[in-house]
């Protein structure tokens, strides 16, 4: 095998490598506020939540501007560690709301929509609370 080859097959894996780690969703940060909250942007496409493993810094208040930007209502609901519901929300198609919850400690929150089977579909995700979250 000559050196460009090998150089393409290395291309090639670490292509493969990326769109494979693209299957798990996106992970972002969440913004910190002058208010000492913090704020993040989703998306709803299709039956998919973008990004869908958020990280916050320090626990408090989450302003969560949800976009549904698909063809049908969907909902953004939020459970905290234990399992009971924080909030439920449904999201028109075309519409977007900002929803505030409070999350008090360090910990996984975890996300859905409720429709029946959306959640089977891939609409799911996580709130990683506390210092973990930055590495
Ligand atoms: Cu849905």
């Amino acid at each position: 095998m000559s050196l460009n080859s090998q150089k393409s097959v290395f291309v090639i894996l670490v292509v493969i490598a990326a769109l494979a780690g693209c299957a798990g969703g996106k992970a972002q940060t969440a913004a910190p506020m002058s208010s000492g909250g913090s704020m993040i942007a989703i998306e709803v496409r299709g039956f998919k939540f973008s990004p869908n493993e958020i990280r916050v810094e320090k626990p408090g208040l989450l302003a969560i501007e949800i976009k549904n930007v698909s063809g049908s209502e969907h909902n953004f609901t939020l459970k905290d560690p234990r399992g009971n519901v924080l909030m439920s929300k449904n999201i028109s198609s075309g519409g977007s709301v900002i929803v505030n919850v409070e999350l008090p400690a360090p910990a996984v929150y975890k996300f859905y929509c409720n429709k029946t089977l959306h959640s089977t579909f891939g609409m799911q995700g996580r709130i990683i609370v506390g210092p973990q979250s930055s590495k």
